[in-house]
C-alpha cells in the first residue's frame, strides 16, 4: 500500500465488477481534477456540479489494435467509431463530478465518472487516467485514506466494509449504525470518564506527601465501578452483536421422516432438499443460507439419526454428528403423528443447551404430548412444516436462542470481534485499577492500569492503529471503496 501515501492519485473502478446501467470510476487525490481534464479535454469543473462531457481517445490506433482481422476497416466511419468536433474518438459520455477537498468521501480532491456500465469502456478510462499520472488503488483505499484524513475513525471504516458484506437489513442497520458513530460516541464517554479520574489522580502526584489529594479512594472506586458498568453493557451486547455481524451454523437432526426436509425447505422458502415418505431420503448434509430474524443462518439439513447397514446411510449419519459438533444451535425435529421412538427420546433426553425441540406435524392428530419426553409445553415448540403453522414462533426461538435478544429496536453498539477483545483488555485492566486502589497502592500504580484502559479504547477506535493492523483492516475490502 505505498506506506500508505496520499501524495499520489488513484483511481478504480467503483461499480460493481459486470454489465450496469452506469458504472462509476472514481479518481482520489492531488491530481484528480487535472487527470479528469486531460481525460475529458475541458477546461474545468465546477465543484459539486454534474458536467456532461465526453472521455476523449488520448491513443486511437492503440485501441484498434488487437481487435479481430476484418473490423478494421470499418473503423472511422461515424457508425462505428464516435468522433469529436477536433477529429478524437469518444470512449464514452459521462458525467463527471468533482467532490472538492476536504469535503468528499475521502478527503481528498475526488472526481467521480458516471459513465455506461461497459467493462471495457470503465476499463479504457481507468486505463487512460493511469497514463494521466493516476494509480490504480489497492482494495479499501479509499476507505483508508478517509481514515488517514481523519474522516473517519476505523470503528466507522470497518463498518464500512460491514455495510458493504450485509446480507440481511438488520446487518446493513447495525453496520449503519456504527458508521454513523453510536459506538465511537459511547467509546467516547467512557474515555473521557477514564481521562477525568487520571487528571485527578496525575494533579495529586505533585504532592510530596502520599495520598489521594484530588480524589478519595473510596470515589475512585466508585467511579471505576460505573466506568465497568459501562463496559460490562458494551460487552453484554457484543454476544447479539457478534451473531448479528458474523451469523451462525443452525442443523436440523431428527429421526427418519419426522420432517426434518421439510422444515429446512419450509425455512429457506424453496424446494430444495427431497422429500419423501420413505425413512433415509436425505443423505447427504444440505446447506443453504436465511435470514432468520435479521441473523445471517448457515441452515443444515441432515440425515435422518438411526442405526443402519447401508454403508450410504451410515455415511449420511457420521455427517450429521460431524455438523452438530460445529453447530451453534441444534433443532431436533420430533414427528408427533407417530408414537415415539427409541431414537427420539434418546434425542430429546439428551439435549444440552444449544438445542431447540421442535415437534413436527402438528397439522395430524398428535400420538404424544410434550410431557411424554419430560418437557414443558413451553419448552417445545409446535409447528407443520407441511401447512407452516408455527414457523414464525421458531425463527424468533431461533433468533434469541442465538442472540439472547427478543427485538432489535435498540441496535446492538458492538459486533467486531476485534473491537470486543479490546473492550475486555479494558475491563481486566479496570480490574486491576480497582485492586490496586483496594490493597492501598499509590497513584503511580494506579495510573498505569487506567493507562492500559485508555489505551485499549484507543485501539477501538484508533486514530491512528499500526500499519499492519491497517493492512489487515482494509484487505477486506473491494477495490474502489
Ligand atoms: N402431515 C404432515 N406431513 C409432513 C409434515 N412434514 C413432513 N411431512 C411428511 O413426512 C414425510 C417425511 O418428510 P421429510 O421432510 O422427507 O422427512 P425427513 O425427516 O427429512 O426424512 P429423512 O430425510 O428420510 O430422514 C413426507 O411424506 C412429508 O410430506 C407435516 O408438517 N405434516
Ligand atoms: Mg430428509
Amino acid at each position: 500500500m505505498n506506506e500508505f501515501s496520499l501524495d499520489d492519485t488513484i483511481v478504480a473502478i467503483a461499480t460493481p465488477p459486470g454489465r450496469g446501467g452506469i458504472g462509476v470510476v472514481r479518481l482520489s487525490g492531488p491530481a484528480a481534477v487535472s487527470i479528469a481534464r486531460t481525460l475529458t479535454a475541458r477546461a474545468g469543473f465546477e465543484p459539486r456540479h454534474a458536467t456532461l462531457s465526453h472521455i476523449v481517445e488520448a491513443f486511437p490506433d492503440e485501441r484498434h489494435r488487437g481487435e479481430p482481422d476484418g473490423h478494421d476497416e470499418d473503423r472511422g466511419t461515424a457508425l462505428s467509431t464516435p468522433r469529436a468536433a477536433d477529429g478524437r474518438d469518444h470512449v464514452d459520455e459521462v458525467v463527471v463530478t468533482w467532490f472538492a477537498a476536504p469535503h468528499s468521501y475521502t478527503g481528498d480532491d475526488v472526481v467521480e465518472i458516471s459513465g455506461h456500465g461497459s467493462p471495457p469502456v470503465q476499463e479504457r478510462i481507468v486505463l487512460l487516467a493511469m497514463r494521466a499520472g493516476g494509480r490504480l488503488a489497492e482494495p479499501g483505499e479509499f476507505t483508508l485514506r478517509a481514515y488517514l484524513n481523519g474522516r473517519l475513525d476505523l470503528v466507522q471504516a470497518e463498518a464500512v466494509a460491514d455495510l458493504i458484506a450485509a446480507v440481511t437489513p438488520l446487518q446493513a442497520r447495525a453496520a449503519m449504525d456504527q458508521l454513523e458513530g453510536t459506538l465511537t460516541t459511547a467509546i467516547r464517554g467512557i474515555d473521557t470518564a477514564l481521562f477525568d479520574l487520571t487528571a485527578r489522580l496525575e494533579a495529586s502526584l505533585d504532592f510530596p506527601d502520599e495520598g489521594f489529594h484530588f480524589v478519595t479512594r473510596d470515589e475512585a472506586r466508585a467511579d471505576l465501578g460505573r466506568i465497568r458498568d459501562r463496559l460490562d453493557a458494551l460487552a453484554r451486547d457484543g454476544r447479539a452483536g457478534r451473531v448479528v455481524r458474523e451469523g451462525r451454523l443452525v442443523v436440523i437432526v431428527g429421526p427418519p421422516n419426522a420432517g426434518k426436509s421439510s422444515l429446512f425447505n419450509a425455512l429457506v422458502g424453496a424446494s430444495r432438499a427431497i422429500v419423501t415418505a420413505v425413512p433415509g431420503t436425505t443423505r447427504d448434509a444440505l446447506t443453504e443460507r436465511v435470514d432468520i430474524g435479521g441473523l445471517p443462518i448457515t441452515l443444515v439439513d441432515t440425515a435422518g439419526l438411526r442405526e443402519t447397514n447401508d454403508p450410504i446411510e451410515a455415511e449420511g449419519v457420521v455427517r450429521t454428528r460431524q455438523a452438530q459438533q460445529i453447530a451453534a444451535l441444534t433443532l431436533i425435529v420430533l414427528d408427533q403423528s407417530e408414537a415415539l421412538g427409541s431414537e427420539a427420546c434418546a434425542l430429546a433426553a439428551n439435549r444440552d443447551e444449544a438445542a431447540i425441540v421442535v415437534v413436527n406435524k402438528s397439522d395430524c392428530r398428535p400420538a404424544w404430548t410434550a410431557r411424554a419426553l419430560g418437557h414443558r409445553a413451553g419448552e417445545v415448540v409446535t409447528v407443520s412444516a407441511a401447512n407452516g403453522d408455527g414457523l414464525a414462533s421458531l425463527r424468533s426461538r431461533i433468533a434469541r436462542e442465538l442472540s439472547g435478544r427478543d427485538d432489535w429496536r435498540d441496535l446492538p453498539a458492538i459486533s467486531n470481534a476485534r473491537h470486543l477483545a479490546l473492550v475486555d483488555d479494558a475491563r481486566a485492566a479496570i480490574g486491576r485499577a480497582d485492586g490496586a486502589i483496594g490493597d492501598g497502592a499509590s497513584e503511580e500504580v494506579v495510573l498505569m492500569d487506567l493507562g492500559d484502559a485508555r489505551r485499549a479504547l484507543e485501539a477501538i477506535t484508533g486514530r491512528r492503529g499500526p500499519d499492519e493492523l491497517l493492512r489487515h483492516i482494509f484487505s477486506r475490502f473491494c477495490i474502489g471503496k
